[in-house]
């Protein structure tokens, strides 16, 4: 048969970034050969960039492991799926055993919010283990946002997020969507979005220390100093209340603490912070009387305002100037979603609130966020012993490359060494999964189903698309949601029972509360019966159906005959839209006292080390990130079209700077930090503020035992290396990765 005659098309999300555009897929044979934009997804609409383009490329990398990998005498060896099961059985349960559940690590990676089984099945898995040894990327990245929502919200799970279509105003910090395409804000073509707002005479500003290229179309770029974006953002709020422009809106009822909130930042003037932030007092006072100017206004923070020292605190100030201008939870500022999937909404009202610090890790104390342990604890809680408590014996990681992603991963890369028993669920041997005594490589996106169980609850517009998987499972391999349902069951000692059994047991659990709810569209009815009029062809469509049906769109499983079922998802290839972001408070609202907290007591308790931060002006350069269009944090440098060209593992440096220290474009420089000290080549270029220099994170590719070979090609440097994880911001246990002081260099001179 020709290629021609064997070609189709299939439709699906592409799962490459949080942007979830709908793509159609040329498949020829069992191989995508061409991924173009779904004009008709509901969605995306056509949009499509770079990294989707080569979906193909990507899906169809060579090195990608076809079969499970086993340990044997000290080497990887290709191994059957119930050798790899018996292996992992064997390696967990004696730990569980001996040690207790703590001394079992889990780690779960960024891709986990891409695929239907990272959503479904870590759950499961933790609450089966009962391990409090949970590490996630989050805490390299969002986990202050989750912080202050908990406190502000009672919800850590409830992320407003601006509503880019329809705002007057969107002041932006420390992200640049237009090589990133978005963070905790789903919105294919955010790049247009954000063009459709300066046409519709809308205003843009960004505020990143470097004039990236989402700076470039903003009308003000202002460069602050890394690190300081928590006193700029305190000093609008001050100004808001200085100048009487604070103006709650529809919100006032719902809102405690207000008077208490000017009294915490009258400190905080312009012209106390100007200096630590590097910004002239009177644009900090410009941007609170534009923000409260604008008929509808967002103010919207990502990774440069989270991974950095008052991570916690920037991410509240900046949910509390969108309350202070009345912005919050109205169109054109910024709004909760509601994802089909979501839960059954319970009526308005007192919640239990949001804990913090329910229990501490073992060695340095660090307390848990959304009963997480910092990531970058991680190395120490394997190889460091306390009187109480056991380490980290044995580890599961899903989807995860700390040893590139967190601090110090030549730390990290001794201590899992030296771990009793490892199981990477990992499409590739990368840095962390060659530690592996057991890999368990899930098939390539074109055999897997896909759904936005994680992203549809931060999307800009409220929809829903499921795909089924494009291409039938190669032979020997199995679904990745079959992966971790075994996974669970040899770790919770029922290794062999059906996996299926798993997806019976959630879906009897869940079925049997919701009959309980009063609220609940199912509320007293059989949940034998219910569970019988699930459909779907496996245990995850089950699961799937049974979301949708239970969700504030859902048909109630009859109640709302229109409503959404998996049926009807399965009719809709294209996805079915669900209407713009819509008003909802005060319903999300869980705190203790059913009210939005403004000023909760352990941001008042962090407020005291913000004050200090007021007098700090860091003598040397700082170190920042940067993405590239093309990039996937640690993992698509082994696609060779979305490498090279300017995609490169380059130290940026402000020309005065490079002229200051002899440095020239193209020079190896020595970069020196706390934890340690790598080598790149610089590029001279006035894109970072004077002080700063930026060197991307996902490189050093060169590690032994690894089998990404283009990767290691041009294998860059691990910028992670230059901490030594001890800085966090300590609220939320986010490493600081952004503003850390470093020195340079030239190779071979002496530092
Ligand atoms: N210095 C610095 N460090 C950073 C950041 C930064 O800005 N600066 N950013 C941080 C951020 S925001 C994040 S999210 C983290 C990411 O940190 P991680 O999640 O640890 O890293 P990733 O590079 O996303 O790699 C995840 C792993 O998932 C695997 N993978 C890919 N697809 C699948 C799949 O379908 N199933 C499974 N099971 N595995 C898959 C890849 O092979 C890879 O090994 O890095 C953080 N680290
Ligand atoms: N192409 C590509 N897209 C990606 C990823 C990728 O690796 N490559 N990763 C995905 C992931 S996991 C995530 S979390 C998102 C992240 O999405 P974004 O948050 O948009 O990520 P970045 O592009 O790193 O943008 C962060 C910006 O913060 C700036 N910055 C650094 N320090 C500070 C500071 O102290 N204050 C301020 N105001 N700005 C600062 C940096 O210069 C940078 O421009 O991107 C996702 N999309
Ligand atoms: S923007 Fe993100 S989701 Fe859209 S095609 Fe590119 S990588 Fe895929
Ligand atoms: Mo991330």
């Amino acid at each position: 048969m020709s290629a021609t005659t064997d070609s189709r098309t299939a439709l699906r999300v592409c799962p490459l970034c949080e942007a979830t555009c709908g793509l159609t897929l040329t498949i020829e044979g069992t191989r995508i050969t061409k991924a173009r934009g779904d004009r008709d997804d509901v969605f995306s609409k056509g949009f499509i960039c770079p990294k989707g383009a080569s979906l193909g490329a990507a899906d169809g990398d060579p090195d990608r492991l076809r079969t499970p990998l086993v340990r044997k005498d000290g080497e990887l060896r290709e191994a059957t799926w119930a050798e790899a099961f018996d292996a992992v059985a064997a390696g967990l349960r004696p730990v569980v055993e001996a040690h207790g559940p703590n001394a079992v690590g889990i780690v779960l990676g960024n891709p986990n919010v891409h695929t239907v089984a990272g959503a479904l099945y870590p759950p499961v898995l933790l609450a089966g283990l009962g391990t409090r040894s949970l590490f996630t990327a989050s805490t390299v990245d969002q986990m202050p946002k989750h912080v202050s929502s908990g406190l502000l919200y009672g919800d850590a799970q409830a992320i407003p997020v601006p509503d880019l279509d329809r705002t007057d105003h969107l002041l932006l910090l420390g992200a640049n969507p237009l090589e990133s395409n978005g963070s905790l804000c789903t919105a294919p073509d955010f790049p247009g979005k954000l063009k459709a707002l300066k046409a519709r005479g809308g205003t843009l500003t960004v505020v990143d220390p470097r004039l990236t290229r989402t700076a470039k179309l903003a009308d003000r770029h202002v460069a602050i100093r890394p690190g300081t974006d928590a006193l700029l953002l305190a000093a609008m709020a001050h100004v808001l209340f200085e100048d009487g422009l604070v103006d709650l809106g529809d919100l006032a009822p719902h809102v405690l603490g207000v008077e208490e909130l000017a009294d915490a930042v009258r400190e905080f003037s312009p012209e106390a912070v100007a200096g630590a932030c590097d910004v002239d007092a009177s644009t900090i006072r410009a941007l609170a009387q534009e923000l409260a100017a604008a008929p509808t206004a967002a103010v919207y923070g990502r990774i440069g305002s989270c991974t950095v020292p008052h991570g916690t605190l920037a991410s509240w100030l900046v949910d509390v100037l969108n309350i202070l201008t009345g912005n919050l939870d109205r169109p054109g500022g910024a709004l909760f979603p509601h994802s089909a999937t979501d839960k059954t909404p319970r009526p308005a009202g007192p919640g239990r609130g949001f804990g913090l610090g329910r229990w501490h890790s073992r060695v340095s104390g660090h307390p848990e966020a959304k009963g997480e342990l910092p990531l970058a604890a991680l190395a120490e809680e394997i190889d460091t012993a306390t009187p109480e408590g056991s380490p980290i014996r044995a580890l599961i990681t899903v989807a995860a490359n700390p040893v590139l992603s967190a601090p110090d991963g030549d730390r990290l890369d001794k201590a899992l060494d030296s771990l009793d028993f490892m199981v990477s669920v990992d499409p590739y041997l990368g840095e962390t999964a060659r530690h592996a005594d057991v890999v368990l490589p899930p098939p390539p996106p074109s055999q897997a189903p896909h759904h936005d169980f994680a992203l549809n609850a931060l999307a800009v517009r409220n929809q829903v698309r499921y795909n089924r998987a494009a291409v039938p499972l190669e032979a020997g391999r199995i679904p990745e949601t079959e992966i971790l349902a075994r996974l669970v069951l040899a770790a919770t000692g029922m290794h062999g029972a059906d996996p299926a059994a798993v997806d019976t047991m959630v879906i009897d659990q869940t079925l049997g509360k919701s009959v309980k709810e009063p609220h609940s569209p199912v509320h007293g009815r059989d949940p034998r019966e219910l569970a019988d009029r699930l459909t779907g062809a496996d245990g995850p469509e089950r699961r799937l159906d049974m979301m949708l049906r239970l969700g504030p769109y859902g048909d109630g499983f009859g109640a709302r005959p229109d409503g959404l079922s998996l049926a009807k998802l399965l009719a809709h290839p294209h996805g079915i839209d669900l209407g713009p972001l819509r008003p909802r408070l005060p319903q999300p609202l869980k705190t203790a006292s059913g009210k939005i907290e403004l000023l909760p007591a352990p941001i008042v308790g962090d407020l005291p080390r913000l004050r200090t931060a007021l007098r700090e002006r860091p003598a040397g350069l700082v170190l920042i990130g940067r993405r590239h269009l093309r990039s996937n944090n640690s993992w698509l440098h082994n696609i060779p079209a979305l490498t090279g060209g300017t995609n490169r593992c380059t130290l940026h440096i402000h020309p005065h700077d490079a002229g200051r220290l002899g440095l020239a474009d193209g020079d190896a420089v020595r970069i020196k930090g706390a934890g340690g000290e790598v080598t790149a080549p610089v590029e001279v270029t006035d894109v970072v503020r004077q002080g700063v220099v930026s060197l991307p994170h996902g490189w050093g590719h060169d590690r032994p035992g690894t089998r990404m070979s283009h990767a290691a090609v041009d294998p860059g440097v691990n910028v992670n290396q230059l901490l030594d994880g001890s800085l966090l911001d300590p609220l939320s246990g986010n490493a600081v990765l952004n503003g850390i002081p470093v020195t340079l260099a030239r190779a071979g001179a002496t530092l």
